[in-house]
């Protein structure tokens, strides 16, 4: 069984990450989607909600499993015998920390990571960039699966309140 992990913050899940779990999809037997605790930060989506919105958008691949981690990304994927990791690749602003992690990931345990350029349509996209458009009242409708871009414009409506 042929595996891989697509770590992220997912808050929220963007079409980005939906587009790099889907070509990750159609190449590995499983994927799983491990969004990553950072105690530091405040989200503005728990895990726990984080966790449902990417199961709900990922669920027509059939093959994505999703799992909350708290704790080093190789520990995850040590625990689940999991030997590759995949990112997308926006731009080349990306590939200095994604080189500093890549390497650093290999050097603990040897875990490999395979870089997937993004599609043109998102190079630009990020989660923090949709939830600072849709503060202001901007529309991010076209960067979010339907039902993540409904419950983001609800969250911040019930922020503003
Ligand atoms: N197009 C393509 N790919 C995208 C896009 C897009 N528009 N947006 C995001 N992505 C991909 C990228 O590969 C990105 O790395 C990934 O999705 C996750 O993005 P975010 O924004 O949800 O999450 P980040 O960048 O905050 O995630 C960083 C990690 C949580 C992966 C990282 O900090 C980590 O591995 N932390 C665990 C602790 C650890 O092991 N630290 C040591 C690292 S060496």
């Amino acid at each position: 069984m042929r595996r891989a992990v697509c770590p992220g913050s997912f808050d929220p899940i963007t079409n980005g990450h939906l587009d790099i779990i889907e070509r990750a999809s159609k190449l590995y037997d499983v994927v799983h989607v491990a969004v990553l605790i950072n105690k530091n930060k405040q989200g503005m989506f728990t895990v726990d909600e984080r966790i449902r919105l990417i199961e709900e958008t990922t669920a027509k691949y059939g093959n994505i499993e999703v799992e909350a981690h708290a704790g080093l990304l190789v520990d995850f994927c040590r625990e689940r015998g999991i030997p590759a990791i995949i990112k997308g690749l926006r731009a080349v602003s990306d590939f200095d920390y994604e080189l500093q992690m890549a390497q650093m990931n290999h050097g603990l345990t040897g875990v490999e990571t395979l870089f997937v350029p993004t599609s043109p349509t998102y190079s630009f996209l990020s989660s923090s960039l949709v939830k600072e458009v849709a503060s202001y009242g901007g529309d991010v409708s076209h960067l979010l699966p339907e039902l993540v871009n409904r419950r983001l414009v609800d969250r911040i409506a019930e922020r503003q309140a």
